[in-house]
């Protein structure tokens, strides 16, 4: 047991030293912490002390992953060109551990029953990546029978991120990892509510993402990008060049 911890930071430097350089930031997590706030039916199917780490893409992602990954025409004209590189990197993430089981779920897969194969919110709130903001942090709501989607807020980044993607490790137990909570960065009331209005019913006007201070954010090249629809987008790859 004592020769595990090793090991399990030499892994976790590993991922970092493979992603953060590409503008993903990582944060490890039991899966124990993840099941034990969602109903059976979302349970991942891992001991709770299995690792797994938690897969942000940054602002800078855009510069430093994903346009190299075009330029290098890396590109298929199949499915969502940000998915192809984050599903690039993330291999090769378990292309760098040979001798490592490496489970790797895609923020947009989906189970036959329809259900996502993992709640990226939940998972990225026990984590300590990001705060999950839903309609139960909010005491006194003005939203009556309308369905309000819950949002993660980051301490540095605001909303602008995206969570890519959740590596899991089905032989690395880590009994003893420490649970970091999530920075609160939008503690008032009014705020909340303010922030749950934005990315309800003006998520396009990306406000809710400006809902505190942040240290960075897209540029316009990648807010146009990300603007246009799936079939307009790979146009502005090409205008790129
Ligand atoms: Co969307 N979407 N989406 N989306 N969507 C995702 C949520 C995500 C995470 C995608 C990503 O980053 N790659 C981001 C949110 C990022 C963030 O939070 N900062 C995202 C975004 C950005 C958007 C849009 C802005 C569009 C866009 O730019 N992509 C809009 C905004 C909403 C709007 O329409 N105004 C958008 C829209 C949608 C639609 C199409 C409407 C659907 C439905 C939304 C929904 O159900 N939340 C949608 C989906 C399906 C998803 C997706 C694929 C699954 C979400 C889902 O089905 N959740 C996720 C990616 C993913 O998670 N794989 C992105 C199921 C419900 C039941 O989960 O509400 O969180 P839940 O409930 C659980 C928790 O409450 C948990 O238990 C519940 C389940 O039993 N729980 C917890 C209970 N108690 C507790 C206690 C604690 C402490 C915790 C942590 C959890």
């Amino acid at each position: 047991m004592g020769s595990m911890e090793p090991n399990v930071a030499a892994l976790e430097r590993r991922v970092r030293g493979c992603l953060c350089d590409f503008g993903f930031e990582v944060s490890p997590l039991k899966v124990g912490w993840y099941n034990a706030v969602l109903q059976p039916s979302f349970h991942l199917q891992y001991s709770e002390d299995t690792l797994a780490f938690i897969v942000l893409s940054t602002p800078s992602m855009f510069d430093r992953a994903f346009k190299p990954f075009v330029d290098k025409q890396l590109l298929k004209k199949i499915n969502d060109p940000v998915d192809q590189c984050v599903s690039y990197h993330l291999s090769l993430v378990k292309e760098s551990l040979p001798n490592q089981r490496v489970d790797i779920i895609y923020d947009y897969e989906i189970l036959p029953n329809r259900k996502p194969k993992f709640l990226a919110q939940t998972a990225a709130h026990v984590a300590g990546a990001a705060y999950y903001y839903q309609r139960k942090d909010v005491r006194c709501d003005p939203w009556g029978e309308k369905k309000i989607y819950g949002v993660c807020i980051h301490p540095r980044y605001g909303g602008w991120f995206a969570i890519r993607g959740l590596l899991i490790f089905p032989d690395v137990q880590v009994p003893f990892l420490e649970q970091v909570a999530p920075v609160d960065c939008v503690a008032s009331e009014e705020k909340r509510i303010e922030l749950l209005e934005k990315f309800n019913f003006h998520w396009r006007d990306w406000s809710y993402r400006d809902i505190i201070e942040v240290k960075e954010r897209y540029s316009e090249e990648q807010k146009a990008y990300f603007g246009a629809p799936p079939a307009e987008r790979f146009k502005l790859l090409e205008v790129q060049g």
